[in-house]
């Protein structure tokens, strides 16, 4: 069992007060906030091994980029990628999802060819495939949802036909709490010969995840939101395709000769990081990777279950509060979207914020969910594996005290 309060003093940024109130952080969909061990391998590799990779013949050239290609494969254990030529680091989710609808989209999605995504996608899951529909005249399709915020999976079953080319989809919901079926996603996509994309942006921090068992062809997620820095992410691919698959970005690194009028690349996973990449960032996400997995993904996963097994029920007994997704703590993730009748998101993310409680409100980049689900916007609080029942009480509290300012005019 996760001990919550004692993580919370490995989290430095935790410990201060925020409006004379202690911390609350519950905007874990955002971004996380990085556990000592991250922040001191950030400061170890530029103070002793700093180098660039794959160029130098010396000995810290040789330091960093042994790092930067451990890196990769801790990275390929965590999400069981069968090696480590499948293993792409990247900028993060979008820079991942832009990259399957470049080159795979470029290459692969003909004129009349359907893509397949859902209703609850982020705009980097969504706007990708706007443009690669454009630019291939290619027909984007939307998967409806439940009332209860579930991905409709019958609805999914006549979307995605033979004329499926794509199907590109959220693990895990950033605004509804839910996490979607992708195995069967995926045996569904297969039997049409479409290619499945997944987004795990909100499931890689928070649960175990087998890219092999699941049988996806892309995988893609962040860094910043498993307590590693901003910069890095990565993303996944068969070799299958990636193989087949033209890089994005030209430049050093990923070639193999260069003419004066053509060239070629060399192999994967490098033809893909063109430049010098992020290797500061990549080798803080291992250490991110190895902080979570000593505590254990599973466990991570049981913690945020109990967590909203805990609050759910209390902020379902708050009248005038109206929450998103599913009203079952079991089917519902640490993603808590929700609004207080008669107030602005912005205004009671505002209140809790004089509390100390910091969550996010506005559209949480699904602007195409928000429209589907007739709202302008909603408030969101997040958890995380240093969450604990007493931040949850302290939402819950903030959120009556906001409600009775707005109606009495006082704190
Ligand atoms: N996909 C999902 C499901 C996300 O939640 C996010 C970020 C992204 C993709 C994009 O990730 P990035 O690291 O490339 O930015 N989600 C949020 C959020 O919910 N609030 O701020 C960022």
């Amino acid at each position: 069992m996760i001990d919550a309060k004692s993580l919370q003093e490995e989290f430095p940024i935790l410990g201060q007060e925020i409006n004379d109130e202690p911390l609350v952080y519950l905007d874990n969909a955002a971004t996380t906030q990085k556990p000592k061990a991250v922040l001191q391998t950030i400061e170890d590799y530029y103070y002793k091994a700093n180098a660039n990779v794959h160029r130098g013949v010396h000995s810290l050239a040789e330091r960093a980029t042994k790092k930067y290609e451990a890196a990769r494969e801790k990275v390929r254990q965590l999400i069981h990628a069968h090696e480590r030529a499948e293993v792409l680091f990247t900028r993060g989710t979008t820079t991942s999802l832009n990259w399957i609808a470049q080159s795979f989209g470029d290459a692969f999605i003909h004129e009349g060819d359907e893509i397949v995504i859902s209703y609850m996608e982020h705009h980097s899951n969504v706007v990708p495939w706007q443009q690669l529909a454009k630019r291939r005249k290619a027909v984007l399709k939307y998967i409806p949802l439940t009332k209860d915020g579930f991905l409709d999976i019958d609805e999914a079953r006549k979307q995605i036909t033979d004329k499926t080319a794509l199907v590109a989809i959220a693990h895990a919901s950033n605004v509804l709490g839910v996490i979607n079926p992708i195995e069967e996603l995926t045996q569904l996509a297969h039997k049409h010969q479409a290619v499945i994309a997944v987004d795990g942006a909100q499931a890689v921090p928070h649960m175990p995840v087998d890219v092999e068992k699941l049988d996806v062809d892309f995988y893609a997620f962040s860094g910043h939101k498993m307590c590693g820095p901003t910069g890095i992410g990565v993303l996944y691919g068969k070799r299958y395709w990636l193989e087949q698959m033209e890089p994005v970005e030209f430049g050093g690194e990923m070639i193999d000769f260069v003419h004066p009028y053509e060239s070629t690349w060399t192999e994967l996973p490098w033809k893909f990081e063109a430049g010098t990449p992020n290797i500061a960032g990549s080798i803080a996400l291992a250490s991110a990777i190895d902080y979570l997995t000593k505590i254990g993904f599973a466990e991570i996963y049981q913690h945020e279950k109990e967590l909203v097994n805990y609050v759910l029920p209390r902020l379902q007994a708050i009248d005038g509060l109206t929450i998103y997704g599913p009203p079952e703590p079991r089917d519902h993730t640490g993603v808590i979207a929700f609004n207080l009748d008669g107030l602005h998101p912005h205004d009671v993310a505002s209140a809790l914020d004089m509390e100390g409680v910091a969550v996010r409100a506005g559209h949480h980049c699904a602007q195409p969910l928000l429209e589907y689900l007739d709202l302008a916007a909603t408030t969101r609080a997040s958890f995380y594996l240093y969450n604990t029942k007493e931040d949850a009480d302290r939402l819950v509290e903030a959120i009556k005290v906001t409600k009775e300012f707005f109606k009495n005019g006082t704190f």
